[in-house]
């Protein structure tokens, strides 16, 4: 365990748990780096079938796919090997494996982009989309910048309150009696949050501000919770090996202050194997819906 009780209590109560410099500073460079390649393509630049992971305009909301500001990079790990490996950062991994007590498999990836200035917020929400009602999902959001002035914002505890319709989660926060919790961070921290908790953002006025947020659920989850089957969840399979590989062959460590994430995990025992040698980095959340349709 890397976690201790305290924590892993603070988390059932309140719905998320801050960690420090999971990312060391090698790391976060290479990342952000990555990331300001991908962000910097527009139009023509982006190659024909990423464009549809280029999100525009705000994540949720009458301004979805409005613009040209950028506001979500879906399905990052296929573009760019870094984050990929950054996917077996053991800190994350240890973290996953502590919060599901069982093996983990990486079941969403992408990339939020508060631009500057783009002038739209992130409204409550709890993360509905895709997800499992009868068990605990969350999800890791690691900063590739500092948050202070544009921090996540959460109401603790409302991961309690079960799945919430959009006008029951407008109706709670109009009634709320507490204003949110500002959670600012610093770059290469992260986040973990139940998908449950009630949670947003405020338009960005400030500086640059970028999440990856990882979901990790359980074979099992997917298998008997969720809205996928065993043709996705063998895909999906694929990623975290695939990870453990990339970041061992770009000889990428653990930042000293997780030392003991590296040391503590057994990662043959917590990592299902994949079940081929095929390695699938943008297994789409939709490929279920749309092979049930077609068949
Ligand atoms: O990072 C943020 O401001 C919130 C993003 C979020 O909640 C989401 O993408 O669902």
């Amino acid at each position: 365990m890397v976690l201790t009780d305290t924590e892993l209590r603070s988390f059932d109560e309140n719905g998320f748990l801050v960690l420090h410099e999971v990312l060391g500073s090698d790391e976060l460079r290479e990342i952000r780096q990555a990331a300001d390649e991908l962000c910097a393509l527009d139009g023509d630049r982006i190659p024909e079938d990423w464009r549809e992971d280029y999100r525009y305009g705000a994540l949720v909301g009458a301004a979805v796919n409005t613009g040209s500001m950028l506001c979500r990079l879906e399905y990052p790990l296929a573009k760019d090997r870094r984050f990929l490996a950054m996917v077996a950062n053991p800190a994350i991994l240890a973290v996953a494996a502590d919060l599901h007590q069982d093996e983990v498999v990486l079941t969403w990836e992408d990339m939020v982009v508060k631009t500057p200035g783009s002038g739209e917020p992130v409204p409550f929400h709890q993360d509905d989309l895709f997800q499992s009602r009868a068990s605990r999902v969350f999800s890791i959001g690691v900063y590739l910048d500092d948050s202070t002035r544009d921090p996540l914002l959460v109401y603790p505890g409302t991961h309690q309150l079960g799945p919430l319709s959009e006008s029951q989660v407008e109706a709670w926060v109009a009634a709320a009696k507490e204003p949110p919790l500002r959670v600012p961070v610093s770059a290469g921290d992260a986040i973990v949050h139940n998908v449950r908790m009630i949670h947003g953002s405020s338009a960005n006025t400030s500086t640059l501000r970028r999440v990856v947020y990882l979901e990790f659920r359980t074979p099992d989850q997917v298998r008997y919770d969720s809205p996928w089957d065993e043709w996705w969840l063998e895909r999906r399979l694929s990623i975290v090996p695939a990870a453990i590989r990339e970041r061992a062959a770009l000889g990428w460590g653990v930042n000293p202050a997780w030392k003991t994430a590296e040391a503590k995990t057994d990662w043959s025992v917590r990592i299902p194997p994949s079940p081929g040698d095929e390695v699938y980095l943008r297994v789409d959340h939709k490929d279920i819906a749309q092979r049930r349709q077609e068949s």
